[in-house]
């Protein structure tokens, strides 16, 4: 056996270690090194020919072979990984440089906001919020609330009238005209004292450029023993201040006639109108907002509250009104066409719900 070229050996395998293009590549050049049949373990084999002196040096050389292969692998494998890692990060790398993607933020409709500002502020007054059904029946819309038949609401032309499958002419279903019915049904299942307020949709059969088939009303009940209309000019004093944020709104109680309350009145607010602005405070004009009143005997009696016993007042506003004067709004028609372009410009940030606390208005 002649000796083993120890150096040439060496070369030739830190060559394959060196030349492998990736970690499967040197994990063979690792098993044609060290492997079983690997070239060291080979030349290992082949010492038993040689002279014990030769052996003996030739058996350190290949041992320091081995360790300088094994150092050489391990440094391979950690450069390969490292480079299969900087690939990884170049091709997933985020551009945090790339401008955001646009995105639409829905808006509050003008009619939620300043439902959420009314509730706010007769909140703070210590009324409650009271819901009932838009299909009403006519005792609740119509009979409880002193209506007479001959009145111009219980005719086909103004009230949506609703009829069952069969046709049966008793069905006497309405799509309420007003949010009375809900204090009626409140009247009906609660003792006094009541203090509410009944936010929702109404409709009435009409359409011109002041009137939608569906509407929106807030009315409000307060009745208890000593009520009297003192407290309903308080009330409704203390509303229009919050509302329109302006301190001591000039208001205007005129006499009216409602069927449902004794006395009536509509509420003006004193206004100007200057350049075809409208300003609320210092004033020239009036500007009707709502209409009220002592609950009628008649209806608490319907209600089944003693009207010996207990008074108490009412009152109604459109709710398209009083933001269409708030807001700047000039047509009624615009909140039911759905246009996008006049929600972004009319609409609201949602999540900035109205407080008092916050100031009413984002
Ligand atoms: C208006 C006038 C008003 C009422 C609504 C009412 C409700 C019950 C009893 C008595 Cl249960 N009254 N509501 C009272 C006066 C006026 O609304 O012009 N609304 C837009």
């Amino acid at each position: 056996m002649t000796a083993i070229d120890v150096e040439a050996l060496k070369s030739e395998l830190l060559e394959e270690v060196s030349s492998a293009a990736d970690l499967a590549a040197l994990d063979s050049a690792r098993v044609g090194a060290l492997g079983k049949k690997g070239k060291i373990t080979a030349a290992m084999k082949g010492l038993g020919g040689l002279s014990p002196e030769e052996r003996k040096t030739t058996g350190q050389a290949l041992n320091a072979v081995k360790d300088a292969v094994a150092e050489a692998i391990d440094a391979r494998k950690a450069d390969l990984e490292a480079a299969a890692l900087q690939q990884q990060l170049e091709s997933e790398r985020l551009d945090v440089s790339l401008p955001v993607r646009p995105e639409s933020r829905g808006k509050l409709h003008p009619i939620s906001q300043t439902m959420d500002e009314i509730v706010a502020i007769f909140g703070a007054m210590g009324l409650s919020v009271r819901e009932g059904p838009n299909i009403e029946d006519d005792f609740h819309n119509f009979t409880a609330l002193n209506i007479p038949a001959e009145h111009p609401a219980r005719q086909m032309m103004d009230t949506f009238y609703l009829q069952d499958e069969n046709g049966n002419p008793d069905f006497e279903k309405v799509l309420r005209t007003h949010t009375s019915p809900v204090q009626v049904r409140t009247m009906q299942s609660e003792e006094p004292p009541i203090r509410i307020i009944a936010p929702g949709r109404t409709y009435r059969s009409d359409y011109d450029a002041t009137h939608t088939p569906m509407f929106h009303q807030v009315e409000g009940l307060v009745i208890d023993k000593h009520i009297t209309f003192g407290h309903l000019k308080g009330c409704l004093q203390e509303f229009c201040d919050a509302y329109f944020e302006v301190e001591n709104v000039p208001l205007r109680f005129r006499p009216s006639y409602f069927p449902f309350t004794e006395p009536s009145a509509e509420v003006d607010i004193g206004c100007s109108r200057e350049g075809g602005e409208l300003k609320i405070g210092h004033y020239d004009d009036w500007l009707e907002i709502l209409g009220c009143g002592m609950v009628h005997p008649k209806v608490l009696q319907h209600c089944g509250i003693d009207p010996e016993e207990y008074q108490g007042f009412a009152f109604g506003m459109g709710i398209e009104r009083i933001a269409m004067l708030k807001y700047g709004i000039p047509d009624l028609r615009t909140f039911y066409e759905a246009d996008i372009r006049w929600l972004k410009h009319y609409g609201f940030v949602p999540l900035e719900v109205a407080s008092l606390e916050r100031g009413l208005t984002p």
